[in-house]
């Protein structure tokens, strides 16, 4: 037996200690649930009308940069108690790398097996650098492509071997209901699964990273100035706006 769904901080530090993974179960109400669930429909299928939709794979689509994309998008980064258990994982002051959603379509092929701090050169320290979040916008199961894990590979602190045959290395399909959100350790080796059903499986990717890594989205670059504006302290503080340490003063200024 693996992670769970738990509803317990403690069991999911345990969970995300011991596998690299725990499944916290809803944090939302169903109003909020089904206002987010909504919006990220609505945004993809625009982006499949309007042409600017990223298809891959034979069948699944990616929606960037979310929170350009809705106001319910800035709500889910900031839930604060996924933020309290990424803080176990990532420490003081960390920040958000990135947020988009991953649709797997029916008919979609299974990713490659990966651990996501692909950008650090091994020897990795004994301790993850980046942390992502897996918010279950439908019900994942095996047969509709929930992501799938090597549970404890998080603790190789390294990337698959593919040369050696890693990458095809058995996994397990991490299973919850909707509105369950998977938080995982950025050295656990994972994959979307594959979709074998006629209905698409939805999940959003809050991709976080400790307060010296640099982020995944340049949202000094990239973010709509409206979303920054009415950003409060913990969202600025998520998006780098707040000091950590000595790192991103202002005019050698906290
Ligand atoms: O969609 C999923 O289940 C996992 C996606 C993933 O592994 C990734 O984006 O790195």
């Amino acid at each position: 037996m693996y992670a769970t769904v738990t509803g317990s901080k403690q069991k999911a530090i345990r969970d995300l200690q011991e596998f690299g993974y725990c499944i916290l179960e809803s944090p939302l109400s169903r109003t909020e649930f089904k206002l987010l669930s909504t919006r990220l429909t609505e945004v993809a299928e625009q982006e499949r009308e309007d042409g600017t939709a990223f298809l891959y794979d034979g069948g699944n689509q990616r929606v960037f940069s979310l929170l350009n994309k809705g106001e319910e998008f800035e709500h889910c980064v900031q839930e604060p108690s996924t933020l309290d258990v990424m803080e176990e994982v990532l420490g003081f002051n960390f920040l958000l790398s990135s947020t988009h959603a991953n649709i797997a379509g029916p008919g979609g092929s299974p990713m490659n097996v990966h651990a996501d701090q692909t950008f650090a050169r091994p020897p990795w320290p004994p301790y993850a650098l980046v942390a992502n979040s897996m918010w279950m916008l439908d019900d994942f199961t095996e047969e509709n492509g929930a992501t799938r894990v090597v549970p404890g590979s998080h603790l190789l602190g390294r990337q698959p071997d593919y040369d050696r045959g890693e990458g095809d290395v058995e996994t397990v399909p991490v299973c919850g209901p909707a509105g369950s959100v998977m938080i995982f350790d950025g050295r656990l080796w994972h994959q979307t699964g594959a979709n074998v059903t006629g209905r698409a499986r939805h999940g959003i990717l809050n991709y976080y990273c400790r307060g010296y890594v640099r982020q995944q989205q340049n949202f000094f670059n990239g973010l709509k100035p409206e979303v920054a504006e009415r950003s409060g302290p913990r969202m600025r503080r998520l998006l780098g706006f707040e000091n950590y340490f000595s790192l991103g003063l202002t005019d050698g200024l906290s």
